[in-house]
């Protein structure tokens, strides 16, 4: 069968909006009111807070946005650590009809004042002082605050009001060429994928979720948070990753569900207590390929089958190995509820449509042309196959991207830095395998001279942030060039690297 032939039309028509919610936080809510004295998001330093906690706080914090002029539509940009403060205030913003603007916190001033300067937000919640110092330089007119939103209180106009189509978010993800972009991503398009997750993974209000991701990405924000206060479940936050306090709080503190980065995996299966695992309904990854081989080490050392999925920021998530049969590994499994899927092309690219597939990116069109197909299928940039059962593996990238521990980092976007390095005359980012990281950053480049890998990081600054910086530097008399003068990055690898 031609790539072309092979069409997974999407299960039923899926739309969470038509029975009148119109927005995440209608959605969310309806669990408030119904146990407002039920255990909903843990703190590591506040313990817990209820569903009631939740809407009341988070409407004070609404009127306090409010108070500071910010109203529908308006973005806001959020740069902080997990914590319950951090939820409160994403939840107001999305209440009272903000668009929310998450960035990492590892983002340095370049990379910021690109979101600020593409994206125009009024307001930024930022958690780190020298951040918040840095940004009022370069953006003096921007309001400031910090995520406990410690500002005079207002009265907030109508809460949870959509329309669906409204935006939530703008994602910033990078390109083969050209700056980041903004993945613009509708409440009906969160709601969408969250009702394909809360089917799919039989996720319900009896769930606890260790959520040690960060809550800047889609698999921690748009899967972990979101999918919990959709489901009225409850959520347990760390500020960064650390095997010993997941595995110990398996059992402390009752968790059902875990969501990691295939890197999270392998730290987990190298630890002795690993066996903890078993304890857990469901053990998630993405973000990244789990090779084959760690999935089969974890079930080894732990008894648990993980159950490996496939998204992105542009779509949520996409593509699921099932619940309740065989999770295969190497493969991401079927589409989820409302996603269709075909392979377009020679080698054959996954392409997908369905009511979580984001409208476009903020203010370029050139890139929305880019982004979808004629007939209106979003071009993933991922290269797929479909085996005799239907699971749907990756097999390979169209577009030039790299990796490393579930952060995609873009080859162009550290070339161009490094280009401005005083000896490096010429240079190519490859991302090259890597046990723990899935993959990491090498640069070959043509030099003046000798040039140590140290000084060119710390030459870097933080122009880029530290998980993009390169973690090997090769010398090489000339990057090998086809007759068009592109880069054949496949064979740099293998090519003559000259001696330090
Ligand atoms: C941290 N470092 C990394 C890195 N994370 N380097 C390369 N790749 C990474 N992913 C570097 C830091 O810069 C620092 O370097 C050193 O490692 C220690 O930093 P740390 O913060 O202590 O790291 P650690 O806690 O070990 O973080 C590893 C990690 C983290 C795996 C927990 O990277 C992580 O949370 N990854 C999840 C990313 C994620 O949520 N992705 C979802 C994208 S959404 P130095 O040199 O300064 O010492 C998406 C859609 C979908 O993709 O399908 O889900
Ligand atoms: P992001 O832009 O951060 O949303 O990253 C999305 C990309 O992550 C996808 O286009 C894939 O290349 C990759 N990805 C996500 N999940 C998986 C997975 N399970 N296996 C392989 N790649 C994945």
């Amino acid at each position: 069968m031609s790539a072309s032939e092979i069409h997974l039309p999407a299960k039923g028509r899926f739309d969470p909006t038509a029975n009148g919610v119109p927005c995440l936080t209608a959605a969310w809510s309806r669990h408030w009111r119904a146990a407002p004295d039920t255990p909903a998001i843990h703190d590591p330093d506040q313990g817990w807070l209820t569903r009631g906690d939740l809407d009341r706080e988070t409407r004070v914090r609404a009127g306090r946005l409010a108070a500071l002029g910010l109203t529908r539509g308006d973005r806001i940009l959020l740069s902080a650590e997990s914590s319950a403060d951090l939820v409160l205030s994403y939840v107001a913003a999305l209440r009272l009809g903000l668009v929310v603007l998450p960035t990492n916190t590892a983002y340095g001033p370049r990379e910021l004042s690109h979101v600020i300067e593409d994206a125009g937000p009024l307001a930024a919640i930022v958690d780190d002082d020298a951040k918040r110092s840095a940004i009022a330089e370069f953006a003096p007119s921007l309001q400031l605050v910090t995520p406990p939103l410690e500002i005079p209180d207002g009265s907030p106009p109508a809460l949870d009001s959509g329309p669906p189509e409204s935006p939530a978010l703008i994602c910033y993800t990078s390109g083969t060429t050209g700056r980041p972009k903004g993945a613009v991503l509708s409440h009906a398009n969160c709601l969408a994928s969250a009702e394909g997750l809360r089917v799919a993974w039989r996720w319900t209000e009896a769930d606890r979720l260790l959520l040690a991701l960060p809550l800047f990405h889609m698999h921690g924000l748009g899967v972990g948070l979101h999918g919990t206060l959709y489901n009225g479940g409850t959520a347990v936050l760390y500020r960064g990753f650390r095997p010993d306090e997941i595995l110990a709080d398996i059992e402390a503190r009752n968790a059902t569900i875990f969501f990691g980065v295939p890197t999270m995996y392998h730290r987990l299966a190298g630890h002795p207590d690993a066996g903890s695992l078993a304890k857990l309904r469901l053990c998630v990854s993405g973000s990244a390929a789990l090779p084959a081989s760690l999935h089969e080490e974890i079930e080894l050392v732990s008894g648990q089958r993980v159950l490996e999925r496939y998204g992105m920021t542009e779509t949520l998530m996409l593509v699921s190995n099932p619940h309740d049969a065989e999770r295969r590994a190497g493969t991401v499994g079927f589409p989820l509820p409302g996603v269709e899927l075909r392979l377009e092309g020679e080698p054959a690219e996954i392409q997908v449509r369905g009511p979580n597939v984001f409208e476009g990116y903020w203010q370029r069109p050139e890139a929305n042309t880019d982004a979808f197909t004629d007939d209106g299928w979003f071009r993933t940039g991922d290269l797929g196959a479909i085996d005799e059962d239907g699971y749907v593996s990756i097999v390979g990238r169209a577009k030039e991207l790299i990796i490393s521990g579930g952060y995609n980092v873009y080859p162009r976007e550290i070339e161009d830095v490094l280009r401005t390095h005083p000896d490096i005359d010429d240079v190519a980012v490859v991302g090259e395998a890597d046990p723990e990281w899935g993959e990491r950053v090498v640069a070959y480049a043509v030099t003046k001279g000798p040039v140590e890998l140290d000084t060119v990081r710390a030459s870097i600054g933080d122009a880029l942030a530290p998980f993009k910086h390169p973690r090997a530097l090769h010398r090489v008399e000339a990057l090998p060039r086809n007759a068009l003068g592109k880069v054949q990055k496949h064979r740099l690898s293998k090519g003559e690297v000259l001696p330090d």
